[in-house]
């Protein structure tokens, strides 16, 4: 597929772009961005790349780590856990320190692969793989760079002040672990990346919330299977009006861990044939927060199905972004209301008060937007040559703290690589397309409810049920890649360009409420 495309590639560079009909024009700008790696003509060169690109995922996928006081060698998913239980701070950086080993080994391998991914972008006219990469944007690298921090500039107030909140939390738990005023050290934040913290949801609660059951234990409690989980992420599409998933969804998914092999477990998406061959790839466990994934993943299944009938290189997302997005955008409509309707809890069981349901989501959702960031702006320097591999655990650390305001657990010096513990670098899977995700999903919401003619506080509807939502929705995945994303982001909203206002309007009574509780708080690192 690489070596086809990077030969059209090529073939396509010699046509008259000016006698070009608008949709070849399209499609052959389409068709020079359309894959994330593209290797050098060199068949060696290629094949070269493309194995070591193989390697850091396989060894990403089958790293195990034995913390101490533990029985056996344990895979990500159970280190993960440990993140999110234990309060124990030994064991947290024990944990922490053993799955960031993975990256020392893809040192060279990842630094090799730069130069060879870098050689096959060149090769067709792009000064580097980022630039690539930032080019599927329908603007200029730069003015889509531009773009990226004006969105980060509209909410990273909300963050700094969760952040400041949760920095404070934590010391009551952890002591002067946790710093006053400085980052926060990364082992603390429930998560192996510090992406998400809603683990740490019980520890950050105020006492004055009230809070419902959490989803995990109505799941528990209701033994729902792994395709239980997806039949009730599969049924909220339905009701939208789109068709059930083809049985060969269900034949040949993998929706849980195999036991006679190593797979890579990290939740995919795909479509076998570009048509109706939709599958999942997922180890799905019974959790609130895979059953949110499960949604994530039908919302790239249902979008590759509505775009499958236009033309080959019209089959994809406006932009990357949205693809991201959708399924997410479905995820918000799980409000405690949706949970209740549709039986999964009893309609006079107590429910989660504003406060407490809201700082779940930001947990997950704000925690998240300094993260969606960084991965892609240490990679885009990567990429350019403006840092080598002698800095490339320094800048990574240097970013995370800028941004995020985190620290690792303690030095962490050139032998290790800390960005290839995280899938999507050792997959060279591009990542700033879940930030723009995270703030689309919200602008989605907003003007799905509209048109679902749902009043009220953003973060209690749900458009669970809504023909004319679903139309709406449809309408805009099936245009697929075949317009610039502006088009579709204007018949799916309204709007023509990207927007926190969504977010920042979803979470207004938490961040009043944050605001308050950070009187006489440092905020900011
Ligand atoms: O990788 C994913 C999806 C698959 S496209 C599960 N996500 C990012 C991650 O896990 O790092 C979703 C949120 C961010
Ligand atoms: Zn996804």
């Amino acid at each position: 597929m690489i070596q086809a495309t990077v030969r059209l590639v090529k073939e396509a560079t010699g046509l008259p772009e000016a006698r070009l009909s608008a949709d070849d024009r399209r499609r052959s700008r389409l068709l020079r961005v359309s894959l994330p790696l593209l290797a050098p003509s060199d068949p060696a060169e290629s094949d070269e790349v493309t194995a070591l690109v193989a390697s850091m995922q396989a060894r990403y996928a089958t790293w195990r780590h034995q913390p101490a006081g533990s029985a056996e060698p344990l895979v990500l998913e159970a280190l993960s856990h440990v993140l999110e239980e234990s309060r124990d701070p030994r064991l947290l950086e024990d944990v922490w320190t053993g799955w960031h080993r993975v990256g020392r080994s893809m040192r060279p391998d990842f630094t090799r692969y730069v130069e060879l991914a870098n050689r096959g972008a060149r090769e067709v006219g792009f000064a580097d793989t980022g630039a690539m990469w930032q080019s599927k944007y329908d603007m200029p690298p730069e003015a889509f760079d531009r773009e990226v921090d004006r969105l980060w500039s509209e909410v990273r107030p909300l963050y700094e002040a969760l952040h400041a909140y949760t920095r404070a939390r934590l010391r009551a738990t952890y002591g002067d672990q946790v710093p006053a005023s400085g980052p926060i050290p990364a082992q603390f934040l429930g998560n192996m990346w510090a992406q998400q913290w809603d683990p740490l949801y019980a520890i950050l609660a105020p006492p004055s919330a009230r809070s419902g059951a959490d989803l995990t234990r109505l799941l528990v409690e209701r033994a729902t299977t792994p395709s239980g989980m997806v039949r009730f992420a599969e049924a909220f599409f339905v009701s939208l009006g789109f068709d059930p998933l083809p049985s060969t969804f269900w034949e040949r998914s993998m929706l849980t861990r195999p036991r006679d092999r190593e797979v890579v477990c990290h939740a995919s998406a795909w479509d076998v044939d570009f048509v109706d061959d939709l599958r999942i790839k997922m180890c799905i466990e019974i959790t609130g927060d895979d059953f949110r994934t499960v949604h994530h993943e039908l919302g790239h299944n249902f979008y590759q199905r509505a775009y499958g009938n236009l033309p080959f290189l019209f089959r994809d997302s406006a932009h990357d972004g949205f693809h991201e997005a959708i399924g997410d955008t479905i995820a918000l409509s799980v409000t405690p209301a949706y949970l209740a309707k549709i039986g999964l809890v009893r309609e006079d069981a107590p429910r989660d008060d504003d406060i407490a349901f809201l700082l779940r989501r930001a947990l997950e959702k704000i925690a998240f937007l300094p993260f969606g960031l960084v991965i892609d702006r240490w990679r885009w320097e990567v990429f350019r040559g403006a840092i080598g591999p002698k800095e490339y655990n320094r800048r990574w650390w240097e970013l995370r703290r800028e941004y995020q305001g985190i620290a690792p657990p303690g030095e962490r010096g050139e032998e290790e690589f800390d960005p290839g513990a995280k899938m999507h670098v050792a997959a060279n899977v591009p990542y700033i397309r879940y930030f723009l995700a995270h703030i689309l999903q919200f602008q989605f919401h907003r003007a799905l409810l509209r048109t679902a003619g749902v009043d009220g506080p953003l973060h209690l509807g749900s458009i669970y049920g809504s023909k004319e939502a679903g139309r709406r929705l449809r309408t805009t995945l099936e245009m697929g890649a075949s317009q610039e994303w502006p088009e579709a982001l204007a018949a799916l909203t309204g709007e023509r360009t990207m927007s926190g206002r969504g977010l920042i309007e979803y979470f207004a009574p938490l961040s009043r409420w944050l605001a308050e509780q950070n009187r006489g708080v440092p905020v900011g690192w």
